[in-house]
Formats: C-alpha cells, sequence, structure tokens
C-alpha cells in the first residue's frame, strides 16, 4: 500500500488540518504523534527507507521497537495537507528506547517534533496505565485556555473547577480532570517530566503562557477532548469579559447529581466549596 493512502496516515493528516483551520498552530506551534499499530506498520512498510540513529534526549524503555508518525520540528501544520512527506515523518525506537530513526517522510533534512520527549514519555505512561489503548499525543497552542494561564491560579483544582463549570459535557469528557505544569523552557526533559507525571492521573496538561497537551485512544477522542477543553476555556474568557462574578453556575451539589446518572466518577478535591 502506498503511505499515504493508509487510513491511519489519513486520519493524522486530517487531524492536524482539524487544528489549523481552529486556528491552534501559528507558524510552526503544535505538534501530533501517533503510537502506530503492528498491523498499521506491517502495511506500508514497504515503503520505508532506513535514516540514522538520532538520540531521543531522553529513556522510553517501555516504548522499545515501537513507531510513531510525528510532525517536524519546525513545520507548519497549514502544510500538513498539501505535502505530508516534508511536514510529517514515521520513526522507529530502538531496542532500548533510547534512539530514533526515519523510516518515512520528513523529507529534505528534517526532523521529528521538538517536543519528542513529551511526546515519548506520555506516550509511555499512557501506554502503561491504559493497557496500550491510547495512540495518540496532541499539543496545540489554544488561545483561550492560554489567557487563562495569566488569571486563573495555576493549580489543577482551580482549572479543573472552573472549567467543568463553563460547559455541562465537561465533566462527563474530562472526569479525571485537568493537570497544570507552571511556565518552563519547552522542548526538553525536564518539561518532559513534569507533563508525564501529570498524565498518570489526566489525559490533560495545561501548559502556562504556552498551551495544551492532550492524550487519548484515537485521533477523534483526542482532537474532541482538546476541543472541548478549549471550548469551555472560550466561554470563560467570555463570561469573565462580561463581569467579572457569575450570576448563577452549576454547584458541588449538581456535579454529585450527574456523576451519578452519567456514571462518572468526580475527585471530590474539585468539588470544594468556595
Ligand atoms: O513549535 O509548539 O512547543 C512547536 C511547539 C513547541
Ligand atoms: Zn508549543
Amino acid at each position: 500500500m502506498r503511505f499515504l493512502d493508509a487510513e491511519f496516515v489519513q486520519g493524522f493528516i486530517r487531524m492536524a488540518d482539524d487544528g489549523w483551520k481552529q486556528g491552534w498552530h501559528e507558524r510552526n506551534g503544535g505538534n501530533l504523534s501517533y503510537r502506530v499499530k503492528e498491523e498499521e506498520v506491517k502495511s506500508v512498510k514497504e515503503n520505508f527507507g532506513q535514516g540514522e540513529w538520532k538520540p531521543i534526549g531522553t529513556n522510553v524503555p517501555d516504548l522499545a521497537g515501537e513507531y510513531f508518525l510525528v510532525t517536524g520540528s519546525g513545520k507548519y501544520f497549514r502544510n500538513v495537507i498539501q505535502k505530508p512527506e516534508d511536514s510529517v515523518g514515521m520513526i522507529e525506537l530502538d531496542d532500548q528506547g533510547r534512539n530514533y530513526r526515519i523510516v518515512w517522510g520528513l523529507t529534505g533534512g528534517g526532523k521529528p517534533t521538538s517536543e519528542l520527549p513529551s511526546h515519548l514519555m506520555n506516550h509511555e505512561v499512557k501506554k502503561l496505565s491504559t493497557d496500550g489503548r491510547y495512540r495518540v499525543i496532541y499539543h496545540a497552542h489554544t488561545t483561550n485556555v492560554i489567557a487563562l494561564t495569566f488569571v486563573l491560579p495555576l493549580k489543577d483544582e482551580v482549572f479543573t473547577r472552573e472549567l467543568w463549570e463553563m460547559a455541562t459535557e465537561c465533566p462527563v469528557v474530562f472526569p479525571a480532570g485537568i493537570g497544570v505544569v507552571p511556565w518552563m523552557v519547552p522542548g526538553g526533559r525536564e518539561i518532559a517530566v513534569a507533563t508525564s507525571k501529570l498524565m498518570e492521573k489526566y489525559d490533560v496538561a495545561i501548559w502556562a503562557h504556552h498551551g495544551m497537551f492532550a492524550a487519548g485512544e484515537d485521533f477523534d477522542l483526542t482532537f474532541g477532548l482538546m476541543h472541548t477543553v478549549e471550548k469551555s476555556a472560550e466561554i470563560l474568557v467570555k463570561m469573565l469579559s462580561m463581569q467579572p462574578a457569575k450570576m448563577q453556575t452549576i454547584t458541588p451539589e449538581d456535579f454529585r447529581n450527574l456523576a451519578k446518572d452519567f456514571h462518572v466518577d468526580l475527585p471530590e478535591r474539585f468539588l470544594y466549596e468556595k
């Protein structure tokens, strides 16, 4: 099969383009990665070349030997749909999870995303904690969530509760809550460690004054999660722009009732009295 005809490749390209259309990927902002299934790797293997092994910049032993489809460092989401072979690449990890090599794409000397350590460490945490179900990690520069990191305390409890209150679907879509990473230098191992620690508990991590990471089983769920959180943030920004205090809202007791009917577990630490 032609590499670009594979369904997982088409799904990846569509998601990148959807993110671009949302306005979350100015210039080369944001990055996307997908942990490719064994049968999917097999179906496109005839197209593989072999690049040189290069260090990942962190160790991910539980991902040894796995393949990932990733956006490229410095590449623009806007261009993914037009020239995927230049903007996107497939990488293989070595048998220790220390090095990667490019087996398809990133033509013209491209490299995987500058946030590769965060992507792979998040994948490792999610692979282990979901029995291999989670396969997508998505980083986007979501305008309204970023704006909120200037006016809300950078606490998991506050972001979770405030965003839950802005739309009834939110506690059902992200019942475990949202983690917040304080401002840190992006691109390295330190921010990857901080983010992947939050991913042990949550499917969403906010990077203060920068953007968001979302994790999920497939492209629909992961894009939908990013979209839901950002939409809720947009409502909060609009509300705060009209007046600083809410006239009425969803109460802790309302959330407890919702949890019962929708069979979700909403941790009490988010249902504090204000
Ligand atoms: O430019 O978003 O965090 C890619 C990024 C870095
Ligand atoms: Zn970024």
